[in-house]
């Protein structure tokens, strides 16, 4: 039905960029006790939380000093260059992935490698990922009832959220895993970088956990070609239309999308989806 999307292992991926020989080989993949792994569904504060674990990890990077983009410390695994070899990177490694819980490295189950999992209220996930997609090519609808129905679906890259969130949830004894939410990162800054130290068994001073809080907001990333993917649109989504990565990065914004009639029929799927899950969201 859309060209931009690619299906592997019963798992949506956008075909630009995609680097299906790692993905065929992720079983195998080689994983060290230090390697910290992000994993978010699509639209969900990836970009952001890449910037926050670059900002704790590389002292540089909080002094605004060398030009390394965030993308480039914090490489995606699936959608990266065709030659790249993550072995010879040093540690510690740091990467970022949309899979499944079900592609993951066998190796990540050893429970020595970190895992931060990054989740968002899906009713903005919903909204983000219509406006980015409406910026892509002219496969993405702009239509919003029919984009819901899409999402609802599953016919999404990440395919459907809430088997995104459950499968993660669901498997958590299996990993060293922090479940971390948008909206929490967004209401407490501070608190959220300290929580992630803590996980991480990073010491940071005062001060430079003043500087990560500093860099790690909307404004300065918006602000920041390190971090805000401008210059990376086409080469990364193969986005061809000029305009920003960085939207609104607000929490609620879905009320300015949705009918009453959208919402209601959402929040009966929700009910029915995610009864029992024990994680809260926060929707405004
Ligand atoms: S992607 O394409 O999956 O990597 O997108 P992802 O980075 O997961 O999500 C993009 C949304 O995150 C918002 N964003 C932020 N919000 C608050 N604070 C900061 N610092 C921040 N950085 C990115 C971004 O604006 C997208 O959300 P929307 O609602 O569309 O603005």
């Amino acid at each position: 039905t859309n060209n931009f999307l690619i299906k592997f292992k019963g798992c949506y991926f956008a075909n630009t960029q995609l680097n299906l020989e790692i993905l065929e080989n992720l079983d195998d993949f080689e994983i060290r006790d230090d390697d910290v792994f992000i994993i978010t569904y699509p639209k969900s504060g990836t970009v952001w939380f890449q910037q926050m674990l670059c900002l704790i990890y590389f002292e540089e990077h909080r002094k605004g000093i060398g030009d390394l983009e965030t993308v480039e410390r914090i490489p995606f695994i699936e959608y990266s260059p065709q030659k790249v070899d993550f072995a010879e990177k040093p540690s510690p490694r740091l990467f970022v992935t949309h899979i499944p819980y079900y592609l993951v490295p066998r190796g990540l189950k050893n429970k020595k490698a970190k895992v931060i999992y990054i989740y968002r209220n899906p009713k903005d996930v919903m909204c983000s990922f219509f406006h980015f997609l409406k910026k892509l090519t002219a496969s993405a609808t702009d239509n919003f009832v029919e984009f819901m129905k899409l999402f609802l679906e599953g016919e999404v890259v990440g395919s459907l959220w809430f088997d995104h969130i459950k499968g993660w949830y669901e498997h958590k004894s299996l990993f060293n895993i922090q479940f971390l939410m948008y909206e929490e990162m967004k209401k407490d800054l501070r608190g959220s970088v300290l929580k992630v130290c803590k996980f991480l068994g990073k010491e940071l001073s005062e001060e430079d956990v003043d500087a990560v809080v500093r860099q790690a907001t909307f404004e300065n990333m918006k602000n920041d070609p390190r971090a805000n993917y401008d210059n990376k649109l086409k080469t990364f989504f193969g986005i061809q239309k000029k305009g920003h990565f960085f939207r609104k990065g607000t929490i609620g914004d879905w009320k300015n999308h949705m009918t009453a009639e959208q919402n209601e029929k959402f929040d009966m799927i929700f009910q029915t989806k995610m009864k029992d899950f024990p994680l809260k969201f926060i929707w405004d």
